[in-house]
């Protein structure tokens, strides 16, 4: 095409040509995958250590920490948060591992939502 060539004639002949910003679309659109991160229950971890890792990787407040903590306690699993998967998997490594340097057993899990 020319310098300074007006290329709008092209787009009036009737056609499909599309103009405008380009956009991608899918025909079957992938919705960003979720994933759960889950706290377990166990008999060994203190429940002010599990208050506290809510507390401090889940940003929740001292009410919602214990209720999350007392559901796990009393039911054997409980959600801490809901998570792309990369995000989640990252929470669950640092649970892990500060669970580990504290040497408890909490164990912390991803299932897709
Ligand atoms: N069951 C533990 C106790 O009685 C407390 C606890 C709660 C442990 C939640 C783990 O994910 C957990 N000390």
């Amino acid at each position: 095409m020319l310098a300074g060539d007006d290329n709008d004639s092209d787009n009036d002949t009737g056609g499909d040509e599309q103009v405008g910003i380009a956009t991608k679309t899918r025909a079957k659109p992938k919705k960003p995958s979720q994933f759960k991160v889950l706290m377990l229950n166990d008999d060994y971890t203190p429940m002010e250590f599990v208050v506290m890792v809510l507390k401090r990787f889940f940003h929740m407040d001292m009410e919602q920490a214990t209720r999350v903590m007392l559901h796990v306690h009393q039911k054997g699993v409980g959600v801490c948060g809901i998570f792309p998967y990369e995000i989640a998997e990252t929470k669950v490594n640092q649970v892990m591992d500060f669970a580990r340097q504290n040497q408890h057993p909490l164990q912390c899990t991803l299932e897709k939502a």
